[in-house]
């Protein structure tokens, strides 16, 4: 183990930071698996050694990307279960079993739950609809291949999403089933809103008060929505919603790096030009018409009910148990 990391976890890490592994259920399922792959590779010797171990990777992975709250909650779904077998007085090697199986569980939970989310939202879906996504979310597309797979036919917008383009992403997936899809840049979404009868993005995460935080670009898109009298839907599963908002905290928007935007050459010596980044950004709740969770559809009102229900009662110190980085 590399600084009692192993390499795996770190490569884990890198690819979150550098966005190889991207969307915020496949970095909280990557997140949970480095926890595995710790489990697997500990030399540890005592409980308090272990949960050192633990601690640091997920300290580790909690720096690599700071909006996606299925991160965080995905090691709080395995650190809080182990945590609890210990205090039970569970022996180590014990321990590190319930690590793994935990794991196991979140990820095949978190699998099912886009499946549930296809399940559901393809039930809003008519045959004739026409539909914008932005960016490239797992649980949004899955409500339109369900949908498509069951026989319905509708239309597809699907945003570039600049800087990153992960729209690209989706075009592909959409397209690769046959489903028509037509390519827009982002700033043409209110020119063609009135074509649209639904909105339907992933999220990185929902607040207690049900606003929304997903891709930069999301809460323009609402807003040409409401004018537009076109449905909002959020397609999010329950791990996505964050416990700490519930005690006033904010959920951190990502600054990435202005070379994703123009390249440094083309600003040259200009010193006051400046270029920023914000990868995610905030729709408030009474832009959203519902959220499509893996346990039903819910208002954004529900949030809190749903945080409630998913993580018991929020104090600050409870909520944050073996999890000590504060970002
Ligand atoms: C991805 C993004 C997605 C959400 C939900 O941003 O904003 O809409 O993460 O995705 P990035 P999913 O590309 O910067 O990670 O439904 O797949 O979890």
């Amino acid at each position: 183990m590399a600084h009692g990391i192993p390499r795996e976890v770190v490569k884990i890490g890198q690819d979150i930071k550098s966005m190889k592994i991207r969307g915020a259920g496949r970095i909280a399922r990557a997140a949970v698996r480095a926890l595995l792959i710790t489990s697997r590779a500990s030399k540890a010797t005592t409980t308090r050694g272990f949960f050192n171990e633990l601690n640091e990777v997920s300290t580790f992975l909690l720096r690599t990307r700071p909006t996606a709250v299925s991160l965080p909650n995905g090691l709080r779904y395995v650190l809080k279960r182990v945590s609890e077998a210990e205090e039970k007085g569970l022996e180590l090697a014990r321990l590190k079993s319930i690590t793994i199986k935990t794991a196991l569980e979140f990820i095949k939970n978190s699998k099912e739950a886009i499946r549930r989310i296809g399940e559901i939202g393809a039930h809003r879906i008519n045959d004739g609809d026409v539909i914008l996504t932005h960016c490239n979310s797992d649980a949004a597309l899955t409500i339109l291949t369900t949908a498509w797979d069951s026989g319905k036919k509708f239309k597809v917008y699907v945003t570039e999403t600049r800087p990153r383009l992960q729209g690209l992403i989706s075009m592909k997936i959409l397209g690769k089933k046959g489903i028509p899809v037509t390519l827009i840049i982002d700033s043409a979404a209110r020119y063609f809103m009135n074509d649209i009868d639904k909105v339907i993005v992933g999220a990185d995460a929902v607040a207690a008060n049900g606003a929304v935080i997903n891709k930069i670009g999301t809460s323009l898109i609402a807003l040409a929505a409401k004018e537009a009298r076109t449905s909002f839907f959020v397609a999010a599963e329950t791990y996505k919603f964050s416990p700490e908002t519930v005690i006033g905290a904010l959920v951190k928007i990502e600054e990435r790096d202005s070379s994703e935007v123009i390249r440094p050459s083309r600003i040259g010596s200009l010193k006051s030009v400046s270029v920023k980044n914000p990868s995610f950004d905030v729709t408030p709740a009474e832009y959203v018409d519902l959220i499509i969770t893996e346990k039903g559809i819910i208002p954004p009102e529900a949030a809190f009910t749903i945080i409630q229900q998913e993580f018991g009662p929020i104090t600050k110190g409870a909520t944050l148990t073996r999890l000590s980085v504060e970002e």
